[in-house]
């Protein structure tokens, strides 16, 4: 028997019901599930939850409730958001699934009994806010942004994973597969990463007891990612592995790159086929995210149907690239696409053959250049949507189609059809604009049912079809193969949305739901005379220059233009700021602050930045007349 093709999204934490981030994950993996089943393919595609850990735990007993009980509540709403927006999942996997536990517990001795997996103390700083060890260098940079309250000392017991060991094979593993990691420009960061050096990695927690047990040591917990990454093992059926595609966000691609394949190879086992890492969907400039209330729940998009939705997702984002939502954007995309585009051109084309031959498709007889043109055009549109769906680049693909639909529109005009129709001089004409804009649309039914299960589905059966569309194999499909009878009942495709209407009724639908989250900083500080703060020397500055410290996400090394000298600044806020968006910026200096080494640069001053521990940092602007040099009191 031949292996499925195996698919598989993250599985999502379930401390909050889902929001348009994560279906637009699953969405993007059930296109490719539908597509690789209408390549003729079996298809095995996975989701679910991922649902241990201390914010599950806090978060229910804050409501004094288990953190299963939780769990299960917010499951229902994936279960039920899933099922409205049409997925064809095989299996959502819980963490809390027994025959995960199992498999979680089983690897875990493995790994043990290899000594690919040790105890010893940990002793070194701990970040409460991430719940994560901080290395050396990291505890640098938190001190750069002024975040070293957030560190605790602390000596525990933990069982590591021992990592650092699977460096050099890791980076022969990707140097031998330059496809698994996709895109490239992600891949590369990836490999930056694991050259930088790989230390031991902690997976287990005293201090957690919401989680599965160390087996024969249940003290500890085996922590989260080692439970939740390997729930793509315990739900695979024997014949499935490895997976051909895991999606991802970017924000936790470092842990699908780069730990989960030291855990297979480790266990001996083959590791997948390609990870691929889309972007964000953001808020303005800020990505979408439960922690920053700035979220957009699918239930406010669905009622212009999952089709809507996941037409716009599959349309609108390049994968790999992040994309700013706006409901005003959403709409003019579906009213462009949906309601104009292919709406018009279907109604038009099936209108002109009910009202001209009766609801007979006519099987053209001679095409001159134009018929032929638009001919030639489809037969090389539908292998080029194929081909790109096929590297899961359906922006791509619906894009080249779409052209070919607009292309269509323009075909319609120079025909007129309805000026053939009134002289039958003009039947073999019109009989081919007829039978080129009917095989359009069966092939662009076809095209788009993974996508638009619903809309393809109706689209097919106003053409004449009564079986299902999605049953279909794209493969020697007859893209200019007679009808098979006369159209059928012609249904509107989508309805034209009243922008204004909507857009008034979105936005107060959506903004109440959330609510701002509270502020995360410490108790203003000790009092300080006056001469002690006027000894603190603060400049207005200009950036000349700015670039990336080499193996370092957080950290950048600024020239600085001060007035009366240049300065080299090496600042904590890479993850905020791109060195491009610095250029030119006027920013306040502490001047006289003592230099010091950072990643081996010699650092001499530091920027003022405002913000609390749970946002990024945003760097202090003086108006913009003011002079590098000025002395800011
Ligand atoms: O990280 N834009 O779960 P999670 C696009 N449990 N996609 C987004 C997004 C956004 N603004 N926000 C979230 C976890 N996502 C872990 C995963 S896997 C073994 C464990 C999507 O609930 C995207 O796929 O925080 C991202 O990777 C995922 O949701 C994170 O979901």
């Amino acid at each position: 028997m031949s292996k499925p093709f195996y698919v598989t999204t993250p599985i999502y934490y379930v401390n909050d019901r889902p929001h348009i981030g994560h279906t637009y994950t699953t969405v993007l993996a059930d296109v490719v599930a539908r597509f690789h089943r209408m390549r003729g393919e079996e298809v095995y595609f996975l989701t679910g939850t991922d649902e241990h850990g201390q914010k599950v735990e806090k978060a229910a007993a804050a409501r004094g409730i288990t953190p299963k009980a939780l769990a299960d509540e917010v499951v229902a709403n994936y279960t039920d958001l899933w099922q409205r927006m049409g997925m064809t999942h095989f299996r959502l996997i819980r963490t809390t699934d027994q025959d995960h536990k199992d498999q979680v517990q089983r690897l875990f001795k493995r790994l043990l009994d290899k000594g690919d997996i040790y105890k010893a103390t940990y002793k070194g700083l701990y970040s409460v806010s991430d719940e994560a060890y901080v290395t050396e260098l990291q505890a640098k940079e938190l001190q750069a942004q002024g975040l070293a309250h957030q560190l605790v000392e602390l000596e525990e017991e933990t069982y590591f994973f021992r990592l650092s060991a699977y460096q050099d094979r890791l980076l022969a593993y990707f140097e031998a597969h330059p496809g698994f990691v996709q895109p490239d420009f992600r891949f590369n960061e990836v490999k930056r990463f694991v050259e930088g050096g790989l230390q031991d990695l902690s997976i287990s927690r005293t201090s957690i007891s919401w989680g599965i047990p160390v087996p024969g040591d249940e003290k500890h917990v085996i922590y989260v990612w080692f439970d939740a990454l390997l729930n793509y093992l315990s739900a695979c059926p024997a014949n499935c592995w490895p997976p051909d595609l895991q999606l991802v966000g970017k924000d936790i691609l470092r842990f699908h790159a780069v730990y989960w394949p030291a855990f297979l190879m480790s266990a001996g086992m083959f590791l997948p086929e390609t990870i691929l890492a889309h972007g964000w969907w953001l808020m303005g400039d800020d990505k979408m995210s439960k922690s920053k209330g700035n979220v957009v729940r699918p239930d406010t998009l669905l009622r212009f149907g999952n089709d809507a939705l996941r037409f716009f997702f599959m349309r609108e984002m390049q994968v790999g690239h992040d994309r700013g939502f706006s409901y005003e954007g959403f709409m003019d995309r579906l009213n462009a696409d949906l309601a104009n585009g292919l709406g018009n051109l279907a109604s038009r084309t099936l209108s002109m053959i009910q009202r001209y031959r009766g609801g007979q498709v006519p099987m053209p007889s001679v095409l001159d250049e134009q018929d032929q043109e638009m001919a030639t055009r489809l037969l090389a549109v539908f292998p080029e949507y194929l081909e790109k769906a096929r590297a899961n680049d359906f922006h791509a693909a619906l894009d080249a189609l779409w052209s070919y639909l607009r292309a269509l529109d323009g075909y319609i005009v120079k025909a007129e059809p309805w000026k053939l129709a009134k002289d039958p001089a003009n039947d073999p004409k019109l009989d081919a604009v007829l039978a080129n804009l009917y095989r359009a649309l069966r092939a662009t039914a076809l095209l788009v049912a993974p996508v638009m299960p619903g809309l393809a589905q109706s689209l097919w059966e106003s053409l004449g079809h009564s079986d299902q569309v999605a049953a279909r194999t794209f493969h020697g499909f007859a893209l200019d193969g007679p009808a098979i009878g006369p159209i059928g009942e012609s249904k509107p495709l989508f309805q034209r949305i009243d922008k204004e209407k909507e857009m008034s009724e979105l936005e107060a639908a959506a903004a109440p739901v959330e609510t701002k989250p509270t502020l995360d900083v410490p108790e203003i500080r000790e009092t300080v005379d006056a001469e002690s703060f006027f000894k603190v020397d603060l400049r207005v500055g200009r950036i000349l220059e700015a670039e990336r410290v080499p193996k370092s996400d957080k950290l950048i090394k600024m020239k600085v233009d001060l007035g009366i000298e240049q300065r080299t600044i090496v600042g904590g806020i890479g993850k905020a700021y791109e060195p491009d968006q610095l250029l030119n910026r006027l920013v306040v200096v502490v001047a006289n602050l003592a230099p010091r080494k950072l990643m081996g640069i010699e650092s001499h001053g530091m920027l003022l930045a405002a913000s609390d521990n749970a946002s990024k940092p945003y760097l202090v602007a003086p108006p913009d007349d003011a002079q590098p040099g000025f002395l800011v009191k």
